[in-house]
């Protein structure tokens, strides 16, 4: 049984169901564009200064007052994967990121998605909060077929949206812890104890060190990678298996149980799979100077 079949087999499933299916599963720049201005920390941003130094926090505007926030991560080390969960995050291994990078400071919400794309594939639209809450229903296919080449259109020059690798994923969700979470879950994540069955505005709950809101919980988040096998070696600016079945997703959702949201818990499912439960947030190279 794939672990996408998984996945699909307990959409209708309730809550306690996913903590029984603990055990088997999961076993599966800038500037110079015409419609945007870009601005970090309220400042219009320069492109020397993006480059030379960048800007902590970056705003994009995409138009009718909906804005994409990133957050700059730096470079480090730290130790993915967990010896406590399953297998496939074993062994706990060392990885070195080598750039500096943005990191979207949410989930990529649905209003962001219609402004975007121009519609909205979700489930949970009901409520005039909607439009904050996280996209989902989005194949890994969809972003980047749909969402990443129109965002390319409306982003400031030099600047080039993608999904995160699966290490910088985890790196910025640990946001330099090293337990199971990177604080006390329940003020961090909606999970299935706490979210009454939906997906919630994001930035609801605490962010993280970095500044990082709901990668615990909310909607699982699809990550560029194809799914690899962890290895005891240490490695650097790990992006994937060079080939797989499956793109890795991360982070829990509204849906399933604590367990589902450590930091470092690995999902999968084909990249043309869709669910309620899982979305997406953004990353994007820091602009080099040329
Ligand atoms: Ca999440």
């Amino acid at each position: 049984m794939s672990h996408e079949f998984l996945l699909k087999s307990v959409r209708m499933s309730c809550g306690f169901l996913f903590k029984k299916i603990i055990t088997v599963c999961f076993l599966g720049a800038l500037l110079g564009l015409p419609v945007v201005s870009a601005f970090a920390d309220d400042k219009e941003v320069k492109p020397d200064a993006a480059v030379s130094e960048p800007q902590k926090n970056l705003t994009v505007d995409l138009g009718n007052g909906v804005k994409l926030e990133m957050v700059l991560v730096q470079p480090g080390t730290f130790m993915m994967g967990a010896d406590n969960i399953s297998d496939n995050e074993k062994p706990v291994h060392k990885v070195t990121l080598t750039k500096p990078f943005y990191m979207g400071k949410f989930e990529v919400t649905q209003e962001q998605w219609q402004a975007v794309v121009g519609d909205n594939p979700s489930n949970f639209k009901e409520g005039k909060e909607a439009g904050k809450r996280p996209v989902e229903q989005v194949s890994w296919n969809d972003i980047n077929t749909k969402f990443l080449p129109k965002l390319a259109e409306r982003m400031p020059k030099g600047l080039k949206a993608r999904l995160p690798t699966e290490a910088e994923w985890e790196y910025g969700c640990r946001a330099g812890a090293t337990g199971d979470y990177a604080g006390e879950l329940d003020k961090m994540g909606w999970h299935s104890g706490n979210s009454e069955d939906k997906t919630h505005p994001v930035g609801g709950k605490k962010a993280n060190a970095w500044g990082l809101y709901d990668m615990h919980g909310n909607v699982w988040e699809w990550c560029a990678d194809l799914k690899a096998d962890y290895t005891a070696e240490e490695v650097t600016d790990p992006a994937g298996a060079p080939s797989s079945k499956f793109r890795v997703g991360r982070g829990g959702a509204w849906s399933v149980g604590e367990n589902y949201s450590k930091s470092a818990f690995r999902d999968w499912g084909t990249q043309d799979f869709k669910s309620i439960r899982l979305g997406f947030r953004l990353a994007m190279d820091v602009p080099v100077k040329k």
